[in-house]
Formats: structure tokens, C-alpha cells, sequence
């Protein structure tokens, strides 16, 4: 069980109160799938993925962009329990999407390099510190029906 401490709890609500899930899902989605052009193959329904334009401008990838930010509210506001709050939608990333679980740690790095492009010198190392805790926790919870 993860422990968090109050300023760590007071950090990641202070991220979160910072961003627009509108604005910021769609940015980390389009540069996973521009950045690691493989993770498209999960997204063969979305239309035209074949250059960073077409992804920046693609509509699915900012509707999907939102609901996986979405999701993510959903822990920020679950520190304790990330793992049961995720388990449903670890087993539908295992069983039914088949994504490979390394494409959960690619998609945490590109929202931080999102984050920290946005609040620039706010996204300070401590701040980033408790952030990575955060996205390290998402990330084993999202994994946990692989192992
Ligand atoms: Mg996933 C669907 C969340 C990483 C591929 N993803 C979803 C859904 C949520 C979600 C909430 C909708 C579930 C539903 O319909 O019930 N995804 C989510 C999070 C993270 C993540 C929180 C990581 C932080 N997803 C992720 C990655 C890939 C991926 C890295 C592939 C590289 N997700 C994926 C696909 C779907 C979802 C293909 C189905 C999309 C669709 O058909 O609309």
C-alpha cells in the first residue's frame, strides 16, 4: 500500500487544480502517438494518423486524449486506492485492448514532458518528484492484471 504523505497529497491536488484535462489530454496522447508512432496500432479506428499534423489536428485523439485525463481524476482524487479504482480498467488494457503495458510508463512521460512545457519553472524537481510518484503508482495499478 502506498503511503502519502500531506505535502505529497497537497502537490499532486495542486498539478491537478492546474491543468485542464481538456487541453492537456489531448496534447500527451498526440505526442505518444507522434513520439512512439507503434502505439497507433492500437488506434486503427481513429482515421488519419500518418504525420504529427494529422495527429495534432485529429479529433478522436483529443476525444480519447480527454477520457484517458479523465480517468486520471478519477486517482488523483483515489490516492489510496489507485490499484482497485484501475483493476477493471487494467483487465480491459490486458485482456480486450491487448496493450503492451511498456505504452503506460511512454504516455506518463509524455504527459509530464506536457506538464512541465506548460508550468515551466512551477514544475519544480520536488513538485516533479511527487508527480512521477503519482504517474509510477497509475502506471503499476494500470499493469497489475499482466502480472
Ligand atoms: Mg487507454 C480506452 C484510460 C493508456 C489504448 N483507456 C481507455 C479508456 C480509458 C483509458 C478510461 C476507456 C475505457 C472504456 O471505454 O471503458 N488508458 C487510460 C489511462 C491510461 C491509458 C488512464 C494511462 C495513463 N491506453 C493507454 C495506452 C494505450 C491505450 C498507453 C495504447 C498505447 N485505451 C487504449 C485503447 C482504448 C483505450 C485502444 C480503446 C479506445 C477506443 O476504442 O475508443
Amino acid at each position: 500500500m502506498v503511503e502519502w504523505s500531506a505535502a505529497e497529497r497537497k502537490i499532486v491536488a495542486d498539478v491537478w487544480g492546474k491543468m485542464s484535462i481538456d487541453e492537456i489530454g489531448p496534447q500527451a496522447l498526440a505526442r505518444l502517438l507522434i513520439v512512439y508512432p507503434w502505439t497507433q496500432r492500437y488506434f486503427g479506428s481513429f482515421g488519419n494518423l500518418s504525420s504529427a499534423g494529422s495527429v495534432l489536428g485529429n479529433p478522436k485523439v483529443s476525444e480519447h486524449g480527454k477520457t484517458v485525463l479523465g480517468a486520471l481524476e478519477k486517482a488523483v482524487k483515489n490516492l489510496d486506492d489507485i490499484k482497485g479504482l484501475y483493476s477493471k480498467l487494467s483487465k480491459l488494457h490486458c485482456d480486450k485492448l491487448n496493450v503492451d503495458p511498456d505504452n503506460f510508463r511512454l504516455l506518463a512521460d509524455c504527459l509530464s514532458i506536457v506538464i512541465a512545457t506548460k508550468f515551466g519553472s512551477a514544475f519544480n524537481p520536488e513538485v516533479q518528484a511527487t508527480w512521477q510518484k503519482f504517474l509510477c503508482v497509475v502506471v503499476a495499478a494500470l499493469s497489475s492484471r499482466y502480472f
